[in-house]
């Protein structure tokens, strides 16, 4: 075929024992698609997450800066997890839904579909059997973290015909084997900060934006897998940041943008800063969440005004533990009165203590309960928020070898059991209930820091 393809991309539904539209966009398949329409192909999405179905008959409402709940169907709990404490859902629409959107589609010449956490496969092999059912003779490419982080796992599991791994770069070569078609601009993709932005009008109803303005991070933190899946680090210039910001502003009118960045705020003086400079003076009411949390380290007195000039709204913080041997060992970017300095800077700029979240890690392999405990404490003297991030096992990073040897599970085999909540590592010294006991501990302290609404900065609304 020599004529430009039709590609069909997916988001597929997530398969978990919770989950919660926490600003989460499939933002790698939103720039896919701005890069192959700049290369000349015909692109059509759809989105199992959708928030408005028909066969559901309701809405979520959203929530406080456009989050919010995803639509939901109680599924059995598959047999590796049976026995867990905890009913299992599909998240997304019904998959009759699913189907009619499909339905009103033309044939595609090929189907990609991404995928995000390893545990969410189920999500994926259940999208991926809707697609063969509709679309018989299309070729379906699945891609994204699952794809990379378990590869082979994806290969004899997921359903579809190729599980791609190769870096962006050798993609327009792949899709002209696949359909004789030569890319346009096939030369942008090795370089992220060439791409154009994420192709946001195939969002429904945008409640919140994504962005990303750089991949890839300096530390390699040993139970993350960032180096993995971004070896290189690379960073969008202010001009395009700010424009992709102001774009999506006049757009859509949407206030709240989400960074994505594994890195967001180290090394960003020329671009980040410039960029948000720019905006800000442009006095719109936006504000801006850091889900992803950002480095402790990169909070000085002026960075903090900085962020509160420029509308930051949602702080989180990446404190992980406050023992130094295990702040050394777990990559060294971060220590106790960095801590301490980062939250009086963040509180002194007029930041209030509800706007600003800690996350700890619990239950790493050779981390004690009174070690979590201990850094709840510390993080409540701060009088800020602490949140627990559960140890979830990522295939191919330093500590999945020690987490594989201590759990009775097989990770290996069973991406299920690399779900934070089904807390695979447990132990006997460091069991569910005490999970359990250090979450409910964190929230009891998040429940007690007043919630006083800040005045909004210089240039809001
Ligand atoms: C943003 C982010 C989040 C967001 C939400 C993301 C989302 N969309 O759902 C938030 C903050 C909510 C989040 C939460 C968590 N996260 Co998270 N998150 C990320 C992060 C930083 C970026 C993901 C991303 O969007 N990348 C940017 C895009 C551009 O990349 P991409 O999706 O991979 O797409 C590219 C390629 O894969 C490819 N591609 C994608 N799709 C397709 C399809 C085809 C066909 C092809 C050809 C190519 C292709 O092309 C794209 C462009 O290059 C990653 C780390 C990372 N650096 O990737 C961790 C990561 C995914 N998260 C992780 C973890 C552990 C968590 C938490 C469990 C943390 C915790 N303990 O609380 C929670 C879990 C939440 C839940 N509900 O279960 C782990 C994965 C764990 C796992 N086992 O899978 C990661 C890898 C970080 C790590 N620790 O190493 N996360
Ligand atoms: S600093 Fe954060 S993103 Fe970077 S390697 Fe460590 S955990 Fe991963």
């Amino acid at each position: 075929m020599s004529r430009a393809p039709f590609i069909l991309l997916i988001n597929p539904w997530i398969t978990d024992f919770a989950a919660y539209d926490l600003w989460a966009k499939p933002l790698g398949l939103l720039l896919l698609a701005s890069l192959l329409r700049q290369g000349g192909c015909g692109v059509a999405y759809v989105d199992c997450l959708e928030h408005r179905g028909q066969a559901q008959g309701t809405t979520p409402p959203r929530d406080r800066f456009g989050t919010g709940k995803y639509l939901k169907t109680s599924i059995p709990t598959p047999e590796a997890c049976k026995g867990f404490p905890r009913h299992y859902y599909r998240y997304g629409i019904h998959p009759d839904d699913f189907r009619t959107r499909l339905e009103s589609l033309s044939r595609p010449d090929l189907i990609w579909v991404t995928s995000v956490m390893t545990y969410w496969y189920p999500g994926v092999q259940q999208t991926i059997s809707v697609l063969r059912e509709v679309f018989p003779n299309t070729p379906v490419w699945l891609g994204g973290i699952y794809a990379q982080l378990c590869p082979e796992h994806a290969r004899q599991h997921a359903g579809a015909d190729e599980v791609v791994t190769h870096t962006p770069a050798l993609i327009p070569q792949h899709i002209q084997c696949a359909t004789g078609f030569a890319m346009k601009k096939a030369k942008t993709w090795p370089h992220f900060a060439l791409w154009p932005g994420p192709a946001l009008d195939l969002i429904h109803a945008p409640s919140y934006i994504p962005l990303l303005t750089s991949v890839g991070c300096p530390f390699q933190c040993p139970y993350c897998a960032s180096s993995l899946l971004q070896p290189i680090r690379e960073r969008k210039s202010a001009e395009v940041i700010a424009d992709e910001i102001m774009s999506s502003w006049r757009s859509y009118g949407v206030r709240d943008y989400a960074f994505y960045d594994d890195a967001l705020l180290l090394g960003e003086e020329e671009s980040l800063r410039n960029a948000l400079d720019r905006v800000s003076r442009e006095n719109l009411p936006l504000r801006f969440h850091t889900p992803n949390a950002v480095h402790v380290r990169a909070i000085s007195q002026k960075k903090a005004e900085r962020l509160r000039k420029w509308g930051f709204e949602t702080i989180r913080l990446g404190l992980e533990t406050t023992r130094a041997e295990n702040q050394l060992k777990w990559g060294g970017k971060v220590n106790n009165t960095m801590f301490a300095e980062a939250v009086s800077h963040l509180l002194c700029s007029g930041f209030r203590p509800h706007q600003i979240g800690v996350y700890l890690l619990c239950g790493l392999p050779g981390q004690s309960p009174e070690e979590v405990a201990e850094a709840i404490r510390r993080v409540q003297e701060a009088g800020v928020m602490p949140h627990i991030a559960e140890y979830s096992p990522v295939p191919g990073t330093p500590t999945w070898h020690e987490a594989r040897r201590l759990s009775p599970y097989d990770l290996q085999g069973e991406p299920l059991y690399h779900n934070n909540t089904f807390f695979a590592c447990r132990r006997p010294d460091f069991s569910l209930e005490t999970l359990n006991h250090l979450k409910a501990l964190a929230r009891q302290v998040r429940r007690s820091i007043p919630h006083v609404e800040s005045p909004e900065c210089s240039h809001g609304s």
